[in-house]
């Protein structure tokens, strides 16, 4: 594992050439770069990424893609600094909040409205509730055969406290027709060619999440302004569903009178086979579903993979579970490879779409190597499994069990 983040930091350090920086702060930079490309952090503070925690590994910088490591997810609450990144495109690089606005439209809506930030904060209830984020392709890296976009592990999952107004609020002042079927976003990020005309992804929910009390058009994460790469100022939050429908920078939202037709709606993006299909076949889009709700789901996130533990020493472990359902019923761990397995203590979720923390006291029979397994359940009845699950063209939906090493020496 650690050998693996050293080659992804190597790999990084060369693609950017941020290893060069240390040495010479200077004109080499633009060297190092790929043309027309300046990275927002190499003009504020070359020594970090977005102000990310120095450990977690880039998966790509152009755009930036960047998860965590499993036990940097270890906090109740994600801090900003611990916060996976995936964008489709390149930050917005000036953010105007005096000027910004949220227009709603589209065919559903009574009358097209605008309104400013200001007028949202000021007008709408503000709700806070803590909400699980999880990248619809987190896991991909373990798909065989492997399959395109980036290779996330296990770390492309947050759960910050996400403030704002509720979209069903907003929804309700615009005044929506009985044919509204979806809502659809659109935001300000800027597509790969800088074409400003291309939109770089515009997904967006079915009405009945639109109208969950969760679903919220944010403008604080963790009670500050949302950092600029999590979508400041504005933000949809839709939890449950791949995080690819939460979009970010918000500018416009569309309530459709079909499936929204937007960048990245259409299959194969962020759409599985609708029957299961052998490992590798291709797949014809129209064979293909979209995916809404995201399945159970849990990580360990304490010890790190590899602690070494004394003989006669029960280990404290502890993580998160979590389900695009309601709650997350059960969490088991098992030392055994799952010949057999014990419960885990799990709290209750802060609120529907938080993780929920688990923990135990493992007890080792005897010194040598282990590995530690999770496995959660759902109320829906579904529980983790623990081999890769159904193979599909993207990659998405790896809710495999997490597991750590642990020798007892
Ligand atoms: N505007 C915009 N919103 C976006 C994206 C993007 O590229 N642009 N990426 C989506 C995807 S695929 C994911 S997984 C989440 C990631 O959120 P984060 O970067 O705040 O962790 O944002 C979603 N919202
Ligand atoms: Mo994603």
């Amino acid at each position: 594992m650690n050998h693996k983040k050293n080659q992804d930091r190597r790999h990084f350090l060369k693609k950017t050439g941020l290893g060069s920086l240390v040495a010479l702060i200077g004109a080499e930079i633009v060297y190092a770069l790929p043309k027309d490309y300046t990275p927002l952090v190499l003009e504020n503070d070359p020594q970090t990424l977005f102000g990310k925690h120095q450990d977690l590994i880039v998966r790509n910088n152009q755009p930036w893609n960047v998860e965590s490591p499993a036990h940097l997810l270890d906090d109740r609450t994600t801090p900003a600094d611990k916060m996976f990144i995936r964008n489709n495109g390149l930050v917005p690089e000036q953010i105007d909040l005096d000027n910004w606005t949220l227009t709603i439209r589209g065919e559903s809506v009574n009358q097209d409205n605008t309104y400013s930030l200001e007028e949202l904060k000021r007008k709408f209830t503000k709700h806070s509730y803590q909400l699980v984020l999880e990248c619809g392709g987190n896991g991909r890296a373990d798909y065989y055969p492997p399959t395109e976009g980036n290779q996330w592990e296990v770390g492309a999952v947050s759960c910050a406290e996400w403030s704002g107004l509720r979209l069903r609020d907003l929804l309700a002042d615009v005044g929506i027709k009985s044919n509204a079927v979806y809502v659809g976003f659109h935001a300000a990020d800027l597509h790969l060619s800088r074409d400003a005309n291309k939109e770089v992804i515009s997904r967006g929910i079915p009405i009945a999440k639109a109208m969950e009390e969760e679903t919220l058009i944010a403008y604080q994460m963790n009670g500050t302004d949302i950092p600029l790469v999590h979508g400041h100022p504005l933000r949809l939050i839709a939890s449950g569903y791949p995080a690819s429908v939460s979009g970010k920078w918000l500018t416009a939202l569309s309530v459709r009178d079909r499936v929204h037709d937007g960048e990245k709606m259409a299959p194969p993006s962020y759409s599985i086979p609708c029957d299961p299909v052998q490992p590798g076949e291709d797949v014809a889009k129209e064979n293909m579903c979209i995916i809404e709700k995201m399945p159970v789901k849990s990580l360990l996130t304490y010890p790190k993979s590899g602690a070494i533990i004394k003989e006669r020493t029960p280990l404290a472990i502890r993580g998160h579970a979590w389900t695009g359902e309601n709650t997350v019923t059960k969490v088991e761990y098992s030392i055994d490879f799952g010949a057999t397995w014990k419960p885990c203590q799990l709290e209750k979720g802060k609120n529907r779409y938080s993780w929920q923390h688990f923990q135990a006291k493992v007890d080792f029979p005897r010194k040598g190597y282990y590995e530690v397994w999770a496995r959660a359940t759902d109320n829906s009845g579904k529980t983790q499994p623990m081999l890769t699950p159904g193979w599909n063209p993207k990659g998405y939906l790896n809710n495999a069990c997490h597991r750590i090493a642990v020798k007892v020496s």
